[in-house]
């Protein structure tokens, strides 16, 4: 039986990296589908027309007669399913999807799938760089960067995927050998009607899973699980039986599992309490697929972390420079701003603002009030950051990110660290988070 129904007439809605993935699946499988996307030039509208010149592509507003011609829309993650033409079409009988949802039925080895409002991309990467030192052939993507659609390979042993509630959204069963959804705080407000209705859309992760892996500090990481699905657990508490935690012996802390401690603490290069978490949650999906602990933990001895996620960038006159650009909403902000501001001697001097994407930002006030000797505001809501911080610290506001650093500069004193966390999306001010990341490391590095 195909797993694809030739006899449909599908639309690829979106031609960004997932819709030109589709585009090829589609394409080489000999499907019949056309293309559409409301921007009047789409970024792969170029290789679209150079390497499909055939295919029938409707750039600019959505129009509803043309896409019920199709029997299936794969809709990007991009664009929000409450968008009306694709609501009207879905009334008419048309069905929504996505790449996922194509990826899970074709792909022949067992998937780790991977969600969370935050260290998504950290913990996917550390547990494909496991599974590599493991010797498994092992292919990493999805929400990460390269599309689920491009890695479908027969040679793959193992998949590990980072997924969004955006693609998640559009998948109704993915079947994963191991699911997890490693926290959940309030992030893309703008597109959802409440923190449920986004809890929602995460949860479907564990549709069809095999085991899940949940987090014991975060009761919202919990599935609603059938009788006798195998569940693992992480955490930053002492770890009992099928869990992963922390615990102390002799002055020294460990990374643990059940009773048998795994690995000093201080033999990882991650910084941060956050880490540490992200250190168990990946240790539990690797041992859920049966990755032996000696290669998972010569991998978490090597792993450095991304760019932008609570990076190093240099040290001048006994003040540390943090790069954490992909902090890009409230929950992500705390978590460096309680894991570093733990971590130091003196305070932090924050870097935060941007666009909010509607989130509220109470929750910062007490950790920055307890963490931060000031805090640099700038970007779009920065006003809004401003109303919630109230007097608990001192506020300075600027209108570049080149001014932000001068006046970190000429605030932090000696045992500071000063950490870029602007709780808040960049596209008000730059291209995206990386940009924003890359200009603030050039600005410290230029410092005299
Ligand atoms: N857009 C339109 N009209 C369209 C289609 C898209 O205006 O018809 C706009 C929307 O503002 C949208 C943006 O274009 O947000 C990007 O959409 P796209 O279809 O061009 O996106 P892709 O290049 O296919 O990238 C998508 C994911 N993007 C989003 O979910 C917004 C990428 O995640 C992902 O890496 C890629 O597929 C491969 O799987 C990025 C992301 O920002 C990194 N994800 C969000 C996050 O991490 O918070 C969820
Ligand atoms: P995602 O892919 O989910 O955005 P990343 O691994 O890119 O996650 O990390 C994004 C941000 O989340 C980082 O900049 C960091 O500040 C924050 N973060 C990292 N680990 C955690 C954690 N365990 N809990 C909450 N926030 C975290």
């Amino acid at each position: 039986m195909s797993l694809i129904a030739s006899d449909h007439f599908r639309i690829v809605v979106g031609l960004g990296k997932s819709g030109m993935s589709l585009v090829r699946f589609l394409a080489n499988r000999g499907v019949s589908f056309a293309v559409a996307d409301t921007r009047e030039n789409p970024p792969e509208l170029a290789t679209l027309r150079r390497d499909y010149p055939q295919v029938d592509v409707r750039c600019g507003e959505l129009d509803v007669e043309f896409l019920c011609r199709a029997d299936e829309l794969y809709v990007s993650p991009g664009l929000a399913l409450a968008t009306p033409a694709l609501q009207a079409a879905a009334a008419r009988g048309v069905k929504l999807s996505g790449d996922i949802e194509l990826f899970a039925r074709h792909a022949k080895a067992p998937i780790i799938a991977i969600s969370g409002s935050n260290a998504k991309s950290t913990v996917t990467t550390l547990v494909g760089e496991m599974a590599a030192a493991a010797g498994k052939r092992v292919a990493v993507g999805g929400n990460l960067g390269t599309p689920a659609l491009d890695l479908l390979s027969d040679d793959v042993e193992l998949y590990v995927m980072e997924l969004s509630s955006f693609q998640l959204e559009t998948t109704d069963h993915l079947g994963a050998e191991v699911a997890t959804v490693l926290n959940i705080s309030e992030d893309h407000m703008d597109r959802y009607s409440g923190l449920p209705a986004y809890h929602l859309a995460k949860h479907r992760i564990f549709r069809g899973a095999r085991q899940v892996v949940f987090n014991r500090q975060d009761a919202l990481t919990r599935p609603l699980l059938g009788e006798g699905m195998p569940c693992w657990s992480f955490g930053l508490g002492v770890p009992d039986f099928k869990g992963f935690g922390l615990r102390e012996e002799n002055g020294e802390k460990y990374l643990a599992f059940e009773f048998q401690n795994l690995m000093p603490v201080r033999e990882l290069k991650i910084r941060g309490a956050h880490n540490q978490a992200n250190a168990l949650a990946a240790l539990a999906l690797g041992h859920a697929v049966g990755l032996p602990f000696d290669a998972m933990l010569s991998a978490l001895r090597t792993f450095a972390g991304l760019e932008h996620r609570c990076q190093w960038v240099r040290e001048l006159d006994g003040v540390a420079w943090y790069n954490d650009s992909k902090a890009t909403n409230v929950g992500a902000a705390l978590a460096a701003i309680e894991g570093l501001g733990a971590d130091i001697e003196g305070k932090l001097v924050l870097i935060a603002g941007g666009d909010g994407k509607g989130a509220d930002f109470k929750d910062l006030r007490d950790p920055v009030a307890a963490n931060c000797r000031a805090v640099v505001l700038l970007g779009r809501d920065r006003e809004l950051i401003a109303q919630a911080l109230g007097d608990g610290v001192p506020l300075v506001r600027v209108a570049s990110l080149d001014e932000a650093v001068q006046q970190c500069r000429a605030l932090a004193q000696p045992g500071d660290a000063v950490l870029l966390s602007p709780a808040c999306a960049s596209f008000d001010m730059f291209k995206n988070y990386e940009e924003r990341g890359q200009l603030f490391a050039r600005a410290v590095e230029g410092l005299a």
